[in-house]
């Protein structure tokens, strides 16, 4: 029996192999990098291409310019169920991290309900986008702010090459070097490691930009994914003198925006963004590296007033509420997405995504498909961001804060094409919504549309149990005094 024809010379072995060799370099050639710059507590309103007035951001508009921006982009109302949904594509009562990490410590005793369960540190079982891209071969690091877990929950340990910054904590102590001091958390004492090298007057905003711009410089041929997680424009807000001055000059009656600190921190959160683009333009890689901007969370609408002022830190309007709010102020957020070759320019997307989608979005540069097991909380948006005009075949986006917080009690909510329902946990209470209609969330239509509160709460009840959200319970100790209504 003659095998030859199924053999392979030694020769014809190594020119396979040379040519599989080339193949995987071309392709790791092609793959795009990925910029991923998210802003901390940045409101839906914040930014000159969303409506701002007095804040200043150039760059950002430019980027959105360039690419896609969102106008119904979500995510959740707090810090860490954000960052683990977006990084594991799963919702984050799906996750179970609904609350920012310190809080899952701890919740209030003096209220109707004690807060569900939350975890603390991001489970090792979780699939990240991070690891993913790891194992496709891309440079991965986070630079700024990570939320997710302690020291054995690291970023590094998430499949994260280079961690700059990144710990529990989900605030600076301080956004000046070194970045530490005592007091402003209790008797924490917080810091921001890597950053040990500094100088006095450096400022948090600015040197997580080196940094990032460092790993730009750093990865070489490798494709990279930099996910640069700004702390900014979060609490404390503090901002450099002469950005502040600048904004001071220009506050005046009827303005949207109030606060010339906070103002002077979305320059600087701008500012970054500028230098990043341009050094990607520098090194010749703008045509190949994915870049998206978004927040985490809707605007922090309280005041700091640790740092001396008694404006409040920003204002979400036309959207109602803020940051730990269901209403659109507390989980509405800018995105924008400028992917070379794919996305046009000048382009607006009014179809509601959230978040977690990009795992899905970008998953697929790594050429492997997540587990099958994988639940699809979130959408591949590639065809949207093809033809923004266009929608995707989802029927709705949901929402679970079982949780306190000032602007919100324990609450539930569903979007529905333009429909939207909240549920509030300590007495059930529904309200109901036409975001086409009444974006600010002004009316409440729940005792007109009694079909559609039905329909819609179902329908959460449904998702809640499908993901086997947690709930609050019931505090025996609280008793309502007897003098309120
Ligand atoms: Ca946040």
């Amino acid at each position: 029996m003659n095998h030859g024809s199924f053999r392979r010379s030694p020769r014809t072995l190594l020119i396979g192999l040379f040519a599989t060799g080339l193949f995987v370099l071309a392709a790791q050639a092609a793959a795009p990098n990925i910029v991923l710059i998210l802003a901390d507590d940045l409101g839906w309103s914040d930014l000159g291409c969303y409506g701002a007035d007095l804040h200043e951001t150039p760059h950002i508009d430019q980027l959105a310019r360039e690419g896609v921006r969102f106008t119904q982009a979500y995510a959740m109302s707090v810090c860490s169920p954000s960052r683990a949904s977006l990084l594991t594509g799963k919702h984050a009562a799906r996750v179970h991290i609904t609350i920012w990490s310190e809080g899952s410590r701890e919740g209030p005793t003096d209220r109707p309900l004690f807060q569900a369960d939350s975890l603390h540190d991001l489970p090792h079982t979780e699939t990240t986008l991070a690891s993913r891209l790891h194992d496709a071969g891309y440079l991965t690091a986070l630079v700024g702010k990570w939320h997710l877990g302690d020291a054995d929950h690291f970023p590094e340990t998430h499949g994260f090459d280079v961690n700059i910054g990144g710990t529990h904590w989900g605030a600076p102590q301080t956004y000046w070097w070194p970045y530490r001091g005592r007091g402003r958390f209790g008797n924490e004492f917080r810091y921001v490691p890597h950053l040990e090298f500094g100088h006095p007057g450096e400022y948090l905003t600015d040197r997580l930009t080196n940094e990032a711009l460092r790993i730009i410089d750093q990865a070489g041929d490798q494709p990279f994914f930099l996910y640069l997680a700004h702390h900014a424009p979060h609490t404390p807000i503090e901002a450099k003198a002469a950005d502040v001055d600048h904004f001071e000059a220009k506050l005046k009656p009827g303005l949207h925006h109030r606060n010339a600190v906070y103002a002077a921190m979305v320059r600087s959160l701008d500012e970054s963004v500028g230098r990043v683009m341009e050094r990607l333009d520098e090194r010749g890689l703008s045509r190949n590296t994915i870049v998206i901007f978004a927040s985490d969370n809707g605007g922090y609408i309280g005041t700091d007033r640790k740092s001396g002022q008694s404006v409040p830190v920003t204002d979400n309007a036309p959207l109602r509420s803020g940051k730990g709010s269901l209403y659109e102020g507390g989980i509405r957020v800018p995105l924008i997405v400028r992917w070379p070759d794919v996305t046009p320019r000048e382009a607006v997307c009014r179809e509601p995504v959230v978040l977690m989608d990009l795992f899905h979005t970008l998953g697929r540069l790594t050429q492997t498909s997540p587990s099958p097991t994988l639940p699809r909380d979130g959408l591949d948006l590639l065809s949207l961001l093809r033809k923004p005009s266009g929608t995707l075949d989802r029927d709705a986006l949901f929402f679970h804060y079982p949780h306190y917080y000032p602007t919100t009690t324990p609450v539930g909510a569903v979007r529905a094409r333009d429909w939207k329902l909240l549920e509030y946990f300590e007495d059930n209470r529904i309200e109901l919504y036409n975001l086409a209609t009444d974006p600010g969330e002004q009316t409440d239509l729940a005792g007109q549309e009694p079909d559609k509160v039905e329909e819609l709460r179902q329908r959460l009840h449904d998702w809640r149990t499908s993901v086997q959200a947690a709930m609050p319970k019931p505090n025996p100790g609280f008793h309502k005094s007897p003098a309120s209504p």
